[in-house]
Parts: structure tokens; sequence; C-alpha cells
């Protein structure tokens, strides 16, 4: 199972709290995560917890693009955390191979032709809308049902645009709106996406449904979690410490 390591170079983002806004702080962090055995760093400059407005396209490339070269001297494996087809396009010819849309080809029309014509893995996320206001649309039937379904459709769109069906990873939106039932209902029925065939990205890392009062507090339940889903089946898990969790999957 892959360990994907985060690489938010935003001020705002939930978990990071703007230490790594800097680029200095941005790339010293990476090469820590390749030091650790990092598979992906995952490189994103918009956040999207809860709430989070959206940031100007020239700011989302002005924090990425520099960062993504940087680390591509040091022959990074990275992926582009964006929701803007411009932004994805702009990162793989900085440097890095693979792109992370949290919208799953719905926030830019864009998006699903230029994933195809780049020819690079496209991780496609449930979700119901932006961040500002995504608690309202955690309203559910069944959520597993219903979160398979509305994947189902990402696939079929993202197929249409021509990407290529070896490119595709899915990953449930753990957290996007969704209550901490649904996202518990989600990995314990984290089987029935896994037999939707493609790769399965898991992104729960310490995010609000593990409780605890703030970010730091979740890491043990993280990792804990990690070692949950390692004989799931999963293709991988995106978290904000390398380490722990590359040992607890050798342990
Ligand atoms: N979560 C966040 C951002 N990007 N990408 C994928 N594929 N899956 C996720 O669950 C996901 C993501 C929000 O978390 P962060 O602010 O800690 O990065």
């Amino acid at each position: 199972m892959i360990v994907m390591g985060i690489l938010n170079v935003t001020p705002d983002s939930f978990a990071d709290g703007g230490r790594h806004n800097e680029f200095d702080a941005a790339v010293k962090r990476g090469l820590e995560m390749i030091a650790e055995g990092v598979d992906i760093i995952d490189i994103g400059g918009e956040s999207t917890k809860p709430g989070a407005e959206r940031v100007p396209e020239t700011e989302e490339l002005a924090r990425v693009i520099p960062v993504i070269e940087a680390l591509a001297k040091h022959g990074a494996t990275m992926s582009i955390d964006t929701m803007r087809a411009s932004t994805a396009k702009a990162a793989i010819e900085a440097g890095a191979q693979l792109i992370n849309d949290v919208s799953g080809g719905l926030a830019d029309e864009l998006m699903l032709a230029t994933a195809a014509q780049l020819n690079v893995p496209y991780i496609a996320m449930h979700w119901r809308g932006h961040s500002k206001d995504m608690n309202s649309r955690a309203v559910y039937g069944d959520v597993v049902t219903d979160v398979i379904s509305e994947l189902q459709e990402r696939i079929s769109a993202a197929l249409d645009a021509g990407i290529s069906q070896n490119n595709l990873i899915i990953d449930p939106g753990i957290g996007f709106a969704k209550d901490v039932h649904h996202n518990w209902e989600i990995i314990d029925s984290i089987d029935q996406f896994v037999a939707m065939g493609y790769p399965v990205l898991v992104g729960a890392s310490r995010k609000r449904f593990l409780g605890g009062d703030n970010p730091d507090q979740r890491e043990n339940a993280t990792i804990a979690l990690t070692k949950r889903l390692s004989g799931s089946g999963i293709w991988g898990v995106r978290v904000h410490s390398v380490k722990p969790h590359k040992e607890v999957l050798n342990a």
C-alpha cells in the first residue's frame, strides 16, 4: 500500500496551520518526506477544509509551482492537489506526475479533457460542492450506495473524456459533505469501493470524525486507521506524517 504525504502550501490549511506556507519550509518538509520513504508527495495550494474560500489561480500557482520544481530536482514523485485544469497542466509540466482532483472533474469543465490529454494518473474524489457550504450537502439515503453511484458517474465522465482506465484512481472523499457517521460507514464498507475495480485512495488523516479537539490530537487515530485499512485492498492512504505510517505498515 502506498503512502501519499500531504504537503499543503497554504497559510490556512487546518492541519498544518500555515507552518509550511513558506517555500523553504515546504521544500524542507518535502525532502524530509522523501527521507522517510514517501511514495508520492501530494502538493496543494488551495485549502479544502470545511468553510474555506477559493484561492485565485495566480496565487495557487505561485504557491505550488516553485515547490514542485525544487522537489523535482530531488527526484520526488508528486501529485498536484488541484481542482483547476490550468494548475494541473502547469504542475505536470513543472515535474508532478499525478493529478489529484478533489472535485472529480466537477469544479472545472476542462479538467477531465486536460487529464486525458496529459495522459497521467488522475485521482477522482467524491465531491458534492465547494468547501464553503459542503456541510449542508451531507444528506444521503444510504451513504455507501450513494457515494458509489456518484463515483461511478465520475468514472464514466472521465472515461468519456478520454482518460484511460489504467490512469484512474478513485477516492470516497472522507470528510467532504459527510458527517461523522457517514465517514465511518464508508470506512466500514471500504471493500465495496475496492470492488469497483479501480485503485482506491483514502484521505482520513487528522480529520474531524476521528475525534479530539485539534488535528494534532488525531494523529494516533490516523495511524491506527492506516493499520486497519492495510488489509483491505486499498491502493493508498493520504497522510500528514509519513514515517509512522510506513512503520505501522511494515510492522
Ligand atoms: N482531503 C483533503 C485534500 N485533498 N485529496 C484526496 N484525494 N482525498 C482527500 O481525502 C483529500 C484530498 C483535505 O485535507 P487536508 O486539508 O488535510 O489536505
